[in-house]
Parts: structure tokens; sequence; C-alpha cells
């Protein structure tokens, strides 16, 4: 970045624009708290990206409209930190972190007072997933937000300025701040436009593939074990990795033991993210939420409050995501999945049975990613619900004039999901997923030459 640049943005709210910043491994940060709060999922996400929390500092009291923390104990921090020399475990801070959300007002207040890069949680999940972004349309949908977040601290700065509470105003008209705004407010509409163009040929290519094969979506919580099953369940090599946010895309793979089945990955839900910034990751939903079955999978290792939490989170996000897209259906097509079974205490089972069943899971499948356990359960239940139960059918050998076996044969593997056949003395024997409707009408179709075992 150049000097000027950081100049500019050094009195806006501490924001760095740039794409540049995204390696923050060994970065030193102090976390403020206000109300000693639970902050563990915080520091577990800032751990992830590698930065080292030197000092939690903790206060009571009502959060400051301004300064966040009281302006006295604030200008205390500002004061350490602009003396800590060499040794001094605050020597070489150059990030404060707020526990929580914050408003563009607390944000920009203490970026004044400390004069260091200020991040709350919204722009702690954003740096997070800008350092995890890897492929073109998960940077696109990243930057997309990050500029959305960055629009509303811009503008508290502009409106500062404007109101005269801070000085800003160059010789042109327009301050530095308005004139970051406007570039940001331009690359966002470039951005969202890039974006519109690849949600709708996503849309189209999801439309042309439910043609030939049903879909199963994976979703839960960020590190739930979404793409460890995914793996199991494909056999694709995709990224897993015990850090929140590994995946910030879809990847679509088909169900090994049956082809017709596609199976989709996706990003995980994770609390207090606003709507306005999950906006960005919807068409990556998208993907995964669309589907004749969804999966919803929750960490069986976590404690049990923990697990709730997640799981309220979770169906909020996809009840939400499907009212936007006019679906009501949803919660119907969930399939509720207890990941990490080999974590999982023997004496909890109970517990987690009771507290799934209250939000009205009552058949939750238990798995294990790692050691296999659950998994030909876990498949034979996506077959029955999204083609019938398993049986078996024989197609009896017809006379000279009667259509052939082969062609029968060919009307099954239209009609249901055919697991295997095999051609025998009085005809042919084959495995099946079907509903009664579909073995119904087949049998209505070809008589007595179809029998049902
Ligand atoms: N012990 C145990 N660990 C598991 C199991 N399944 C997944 N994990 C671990 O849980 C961590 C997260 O797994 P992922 O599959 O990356 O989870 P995810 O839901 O895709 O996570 P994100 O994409 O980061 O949201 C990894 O360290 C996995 O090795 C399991 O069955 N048993
Ligand atoms: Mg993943």
């Amino acid at each position: 970045m150049s000097d000027s640049r950081a100049d500019l943005l050094a009195g806006a709210g501490g924001l760095v624009t740039d794409d540049m910043q995204s390696d923050h491994q060994g970065r030193k940060a102090l976390l403020l708290i206000r109300n000693n709060e639970d902050c563990s999922e915080f520091i577990a996400l800032v751990e992830t990206m590698g930065i080292n929390i030197v000092e939690q500092i903790d206060q009571r009291g009502r959060p400051d409209a301004k300064w966040f923390m009281g302006q006295g104990k604030l200008q205390d921090v500002a004061e350490e930190l602009r003396s800590a020399s060499k040794g001094h475990p605050w020597f070489g801070v150059d990030l404060l972190l707020l526990h929580t959300n914050a408003t563009p007002r607390q944000l920009v207040g203490v970026n004044d007072a400390v004069g260091v890069e200020v991040w709350d949680r919204v722009r702690l999940l954003l740096s997070l997933f800008t350092a995890h972004a890897s492929s073109v349309e998960a940077r696109t949908q990243v930057r997309i937000a990050r500029l959305q977040s960055d629009r509303t601290v811009l503008r508290e700065v502009v409106n500062q300025q404007t109101t005269g509470e801070r000085a800003g105003y160059g010789g042109a008209g327009q301050t530095a701040a308005g004139s970051v705004l406007t570039n940001v407010n331009r690359e966002l509409t470039a951005l969202r436009k890039r974006q519109r163009k690849h949600v709708k040929s996503a849309a189209e290519r999801r439309r042309q593939r439910k043609k030939h094969a049903m879909t199963v979506g994976l979703a839960g919580y960020t590190n739930a074990g979404k793409s460890s099953l995914f793996r199991r369940l494909s056999g694709k090599e995709v990224l897993v990795e015990d850090r929140l946010f590994s995946t910030l895309e879809s990847t679509l793979g088909r169900l090994e033991s049956s082809p017709r089945v596609l199976l989709a990955d996706t990003i995980g839900f994770i609390d207090g993210l606003p709507n306005a910034t999950l906006e960005a990751f919807r068409a990556t939903l998208a993907e995964a939420i669309e589907c004749d079955l969804l999966l919803l999978l929750v960490d069986g290792g976590d404690a049990l409050d923990e697990m709730e939490r997640k799981l309220l989170t979770s169906i909020r996000e996809l009840t939400e995501r499907a009212l936007d897209a006019n679906e009501t259906s949803i919660m119907d097509r969930i399939q509720l999945v207890l990941t990490k079974f080999d974590t999982i205490e023997p004496q909890s089972m109970e517990h987690i049975y009771t507290m799934v069943s209250e939000h009205g899971f009552t058949n939750p499948l238990v798995i294990s990613a790692h050691t296999g356990h659950g998994i030909s359960e876990l498949q034979g239940s996506i077959l029955d619900t999204l083609f019938g139960p398993k049986r078996t059918l024989c197609i009896r050998n017809g006379e000279p004039h009667e259509m052939a076996d082969e062609a029968i044969l060919a009307r099954i593997f239209d009609a249901v999901y055919v697991h295997e056949h095999a051609v025998l003395e009085h005809g042919i024997e084959v495995r099946v997923s079907a509903s009664d409707e579909a073995i119904s009408i087949l049998r209505s179709n070809h008589g007595k030459r179809i029998e049902l075992k």
C-alpha cells in the first residue's frame, strides 16, 4: 500500500481496504471484552488466523456508544500501547480486537483513540474469509462482503466530517474519505455485476443437473465435519482442516456408491454474521440448500449447550435463506446427522437425543467420517429418502411375442434407482430403491412380467 493511501485510511476507522493485507500470521493483538462474556469462539477464530492475543482486557458496564469501553479505560489502553517499548508484552501490538459486533461509530471512535487497526467480530470474520479465499469466485464474494462492511465505516467518517465532528475537508470539496467511498461504491457495482452473471449461470447449471440427478446438500456450523463426510461419501479430495471456514465455496461430487446422487459441500454457518454480509455468500449456499435432501450436520463432540447453540444458528440460517428463496418446505427435507461419533462420550448420547428431539429432530443419524461408523446406514437412508426403500424385483421371461426382458429392465432403470441386476434362468432379478408408487406404476404397465419379491 502506498504511503498516501495509508495516510488516507489512517483516519478512516482503521480501514485497510487493500487486498494486500491478507496474511495476519504472527500479528500481535489486544482483546477488549465487556462484562466477562464468553469469547472462546472468538478466540478460536483469532487463533485460526495465527494471530497472537497478548492480553485480554475486560471491563464491566454497558458498551459506550462511541468508545465501546469507558473513555478513560480506552485512553489508558491507548497510552500504554503508545509507550510500550521492547520487553513490554504489548510491544509490537498493531491490532485491537472487540469481542462482539461494534457499530461503525464505535469502530471509528476506538480507532481514533488507539491509532491501530480495530476489528470487531464481523471484521475478524471478513479478514479470515479473505485469508482463506482461494478461488476467484470465493474472492469475489468475500470482497463484496468486505466492501459492504467498509462502506458503513466510511459513511460514518464522512458523516462526522460533514457535521464538523471531525476535520477532513480538503480543497476540492470532497473529503479524502469521501473519495474512497466513491471508489468503493464503484468497485461494488462492478463486482456485483460479475457476481450476478455468475449466479445466473450457476442457477442454470443447477437446473440442468436436476434433470439427471438427485442432489444432497451438506450444511452445518463451521467445522462440523461437512467436508470430511463429503470426502467419505464421494471419494473426492476436498480441504479438511481443524480450523473454522476451511470451505468457502461449494463443491459437487457424486455419491460413490450411487452415481445418480450428487452431493454438495459448502460454506458453514456461524453466529453473529449480519444479513448484509451473509448476502454475499447466498449464491454459494444455494448450491447446498436447493436440494432434494439436506443433511444438517452437528458436531457430536461439542458440549451440549454449544451443540444446541450451533444447531439453532444453523436452523435459523437455513429457514431465513429458504424464505429468501420463497421456499417453506425446507424443514421437511432436513435429516439431522450427528458427526464425530468417535469423540462422543457414550453417557452423553441420551442427553443429545433429548436435546435434538426438543427441536423436532426425532431420528438423528450418528456417524464418524474418521472410523466409518454409521456411513453405510447414512447411505442407505439417503437412497431411501430419495428413491424409496430397497427391494428386489423379478422380471419374468416373456413369451416370444411379448416385450423383451431387457426392454423392461431399461424401463426399470429409467423409473427407479437400480443397485444391481442379475440374469437368471427364469428372468432377471433387480435390486432397486423405489417408492410404492413407482413400483405400482411399473407393475401396472407390465402386468405379471414384474414381480415384487
Ligand atoms: N474425531 C473426528 N474428527 C472429525 C470427524 N470428522 C471431521 N473431523 C475433524 O473435524 C475438523 C473439521 O472437519 P471438516 O470436514 O473440515 O469440517 P467442515 O464442516 O467442512 O469445516 P469448514 O469447512 O471449516 O466449515 C477436522 O479437523 C476433521 O479432521 C470425525 O468423524 N471424527
Ligand atoms: Mg469444509
